[in-house]
């Protein structure tokens, strides 16, 4: 008997869902919607359906393809290709770089030039674009056509669908679902209530997200948006096409402008108008709630660049405002609600993602586990602040404004700032530090006090792409580091106590190695998903019997845990209220042992030991380890004695030459080291073994991985790369950099790589494609910085 679910809403998304279930077996399935069939009035019923597939997202571009593949076979694609064009040569660049991420994740592209732009468009002149970036698979879907087909297939396998459905209420028994609540209206005219029974309920409401979700305390945060869209009138020179389109689909970028035919007429999207907030309640309730009246005012500036780029262009037709989402990152938000089971979200989700969303939803559903790395659109990837509804209004905002901005992968959010800020910020800022944003903490990248460092001699010059959120003092911070001692401010590193009686079996059964070890071990252990795939690697110090410190990476890592808790187990998040300095380099024993009378020598506290010190007056959980890779301790205390810790570290540090270190020179040095960022260069994609850290599984097993994450090393050591770029072997594209940074002590260019094990052999000569040149790199052993472990051990 297969659970009975009911989806709300009957858009893209809902659509998607019900006949990714129902192919999967799920048949009893029932889609509600407030709206009347087959056009509810959400943002799919007036989508004019452009998909470009290309993202920085690896996750997002394959959701695209997917969508791209499904609804081809559905009748409801039309690949007439897209084209990205550059009016400015910095986009002419930056469509370089897209070439390169289209490359890394298979999408079929190719750069073109401005005849070529002109011959793909025939209204586009050769003379008003420099060149262009072409995806011949990219095109136009009905997202109409799409619903009606999918909800087709899934009512022929049982599922029913009900328009004139408005759900008001979850109900809900010991934290589960039972059913819904909906209003529907009556023979007399009325309105009538009645239930729907289900044990699954899967949220598929668009931008209405945040009303479904607070009918069960859930903060869905998006935010809902005007965006205009107008119509001109025929043109001539598309007059008698019967066709609803035929020439690539367009996007304008430089301007915030995208274009598509409507038969004999353009169809354009603009995104340069002011950000246009909705608020829900002001909707009005008619048939196409979506669509608000056009103001026409607002697209004045976008109607006269939309003719400098197609001078063919007659008058505006019909015009409207139309309401989608917009989260704070552009990803959309799916998962499950952390304390009522078996409620589901997939909201803000584009036509371009929604079948291979959908399809990730129904496995999750029906497998346990979404077959897809998800951790950049989970619901729970967000800390608490950034719930709040100002952050959410906005990050959303700034999101809608930098939409088809050129956006460098470090470039951090300008508002709202500062939000967290450590005990240490105000002598950060003292030292000149020039902060990043990420979680909504403050992250020193370098510190302009160390600009007389003697070593910023000495760190090489790089291109102007690279050279951005980056100093050459970060590279002094990081020579000093391996030289004397520097302090890092890691108080942003989630930190977790699992504490109670269950809290050893909890982490154990959880994760992958061996944590039955005394209080004062600190073990590396991998957080793997149900298909064995690397969600994320943590640091577990046993503290007491039953109490344990966990270093995470995410508010995603602490959701696992919690749901995995029974009541024998308490997660507190302790990262806010706690504070954390790394202290590393050759002479940090030297510095802390002036400090504390406590044992800090090799044989007194070993590395990956955890202990309770003093630091001075300031209580402290010192564990040794060290992700930059040198002999030091992470020094724990509670917040209010943080600014305490930091004075007392540097004064004594003063006659070693500490320096206060950042983002950027840790970035290099935990490279150095082949330390692997979970997210970033591993994910629920890999198993550990393939990422290199099957050491940290136990049993042992001796596994032949098929591809590899390795080091590549750049034979230009003055081309520092970023990350997403496709790497070639042999002449074609065997896979992607995930991290890069330049090694100051080893003085090479690094660039972490996925490659087939063929190819990932050291020595094995590879190309990277860096804004369009074919850079050569080699394979490299690793790690390629001290090991014989002869620094950390120390
Ligand atoms: P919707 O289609 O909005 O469906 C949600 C449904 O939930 C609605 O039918 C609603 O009636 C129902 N509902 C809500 N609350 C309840 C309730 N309490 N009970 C019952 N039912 C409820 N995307 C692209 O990929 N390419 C584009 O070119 C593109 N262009 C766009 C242009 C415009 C002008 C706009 C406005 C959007 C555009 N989008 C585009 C975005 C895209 O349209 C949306 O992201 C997508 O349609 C969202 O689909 P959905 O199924 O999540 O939501
Ligand atoms: N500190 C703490 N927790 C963390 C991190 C941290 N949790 C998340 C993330 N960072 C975990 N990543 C690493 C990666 C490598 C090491 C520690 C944390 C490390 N590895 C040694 C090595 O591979 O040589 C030792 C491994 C072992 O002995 O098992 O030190 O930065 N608190």
């Amino acid at each position: 008997m297969s659970p009975r679910v009911v989806v709300i809403g009957a858009g893209v998304v809902g659509a998607a869902v019900a006949d990714e279930l129902t192919a999967r077996g799920w048949t009893d399935v029932t889609v509600l919607d407030r709206g009347e069939l087959p056009l509810p009035g959400g943002s799919s019923s007036h989508a004019p359906g452009l998909v470009f597939q290309t993202n920085p997202s690896k996750t997002m571009a394959g959701f695209a393809r997917y969508t791209v593949e499904k609804m081809t076979e559905l009748g409801a694609f039309t690949a007439v290709g897209g084209l990205e064009v550059a009016t400015t040569p910095e986009r002419l660049l930056d469509l370089r770089r897209r070439h390169g991420l289209a490359q890394s994740w298979g999408i079929d592209s190719r750069l073109v030039d401005a005849d070529e732009c002109a011959a793909l468009h025939p209204l586009l002149p050769a003379g008003n674009v420099l060149g262009g970036f072409h995806t011949p698979t990219d095109g136009l879907a009905n997202a109409p056509g799409a619903v009606a087909a999918q909800l087709a297939r899934a009512v022929d396998r049982g599922a029913r669908v009900l328009g004139g459905h408005r759900v008001l209420e979850i109900l809900t028994e010991r934290g589960r679902v039972t059913g819904v609540r909906v209003e529907t209206a009556s023979g007399t005219g009325g309105r009538a209530h009645r239930d729907v029974p289900a044990d699954r309920v899967v949220s598929c409401t668009g931008f209405w997200g945040p009303q479904t979700g607070a009918l069960v305390d859930l903060a869905i945060p998006l935010l809902p948006m005007a965006h205009q869209y107008v119509t001109t009138t025929p043109l001539p020179e598309l007059a008698g096409a019967t066709r609803e389109a035929s020439a690539v689909i367009l996007r304008h970028q430089d301007r915030d402008l995208y274009f598509r035919e409507h038969a004999e007429r353009i169809g354009i999207g603009s995104y340069a108008h002011r950000p246009m907030p909705v608020d829900l309640d002001d909707l009005p309730v008619e048939d196409m709630p979506s669509k608000l009246a056009f103001t026409e005012e607002d697209f004045a500036a976008s109607w006269d660049d939309a003719r400098a780029l197609l001078p063919a262009l007659t008058g505006i037709e019909t015009g409207f405002n139309g309401i989608f989402s917009f989260t704070a990152d552009g990803a959309p938000l799916i998962g499950e609600h952390p304390s009522v089971a078996g409620f589901w979200v997939a909201e803000a989700v584009w036509v371009t993602h929604s079948c291979g969303v959908a399809q990730a939803v129904a496995r999750w559903l029906v497998e346990g586990e979404p077959g897809v790395d998800l951790h950049e659109a989970d619901l729970a990837r967000f800390e608490e602040p950034q719930l709040a509804p100002d952050y959410v209004r906005t990050r959303s905002t700034q999101a809608f404004v930098e939409v088809y901005d050129i956006l460098h992968p470090l470039e951090p959010p300008v508002q709202p700032r500062p939000l967290r800020v450590s005990p240490f910020h105000a002598r950060q800022v003292e030292l000149g530090a020039v902060f990043t944003e990420g979680a909504g903490w403050e992250r020193p990248l370098w510190f302009e006090a160390n600009a007389g460092l003697p070593e910023v001699g000495r760190i090489p010059r790089r291109g102007e792409w690279a050279s951005r959120f980056w100093s050459p003092i970060a590279g002094a911070e990081a020579l000093v580091t391996r030289d004397r001692v520097a302090m890092y401010d890691m108080t942003p590193l989630k930190r977790l106590e699992v504490s109670g009686p269950g809290a050893l079996d909890l982490l154990d059964g959880l994760t992958t190695n061996d944590l039955r070890k005394n209080p004062g071990a600190v073990t590396y252990t991998l957080l793997l998903d149900g298909n064995g795939g690397v969600r994320s690697d943590l640091t577990v110090a046993r503290l007491g019997e039953q109490r344990f410190q966990v270093g995470a990476n995410s508010n995603i890592d602490l959701d696992v845990l919690q749901r995995a808790a029974g009541d024998d187990v308490h997660i507190r998040d302790i990262t806010g209220g706690t504070c954390c300095i790394g202290l590393w380099g050759p002479r940090a024993r030297d510095v802390l042992s002036s400090l504390t009378r406590d044992d800090v020598s090799h044989t007194g506290f070993g590395f990956f030991r955890a202990r309770r010190i003093h630091v001075g007056e300031v209580p402290v959980t010192a564990l040794r380890l060290s992700y930059v890779g040198e002999l030091g301790w992470e020094l724990y205390c509670s917040a209010e004695l943080g600014l305490r810790l930091w004075d007392l570290l540097w004064e004594a540090g003063e006659r070693h030459g500490v320096i206060a270190a950042g983002r950027s020179a840790f970035n290099s040095l935990r490279l150095e080291k082949g330390y692997r960022s979970a997210g970033t260069d591993m994910t629920t994609e890999h198993d550990p073994y393939e990422a290199g850290v099957g050491f940290a599984v136990r049993p042992a097993a001796d596994v032949t991985p098929a591809r590899r994450l390795v080091p590549l090393l750049l034979d230009d050591p003055a081309y520092v790369v970023m990350g997403k770029e496709p790497v070639f072997h042999a002449g074609a594209c065997a896979g992607y950099v995930t991290s890069a940074a330049y090694g100051y002590t080893i003085d090479a260019s690094i660039a972490y790589a996925w490659l087939p094990a063929a190819a990932a052999v050291a020595g094995t000569p590879v190309q990277i494609e860096y804004f369009g040149e074919r850079l050569p790199a080699v394979v490299a052993a690793e790690p390629l910085f001290d090991p014989e472990m002869k620094r950390i051990r120390a």
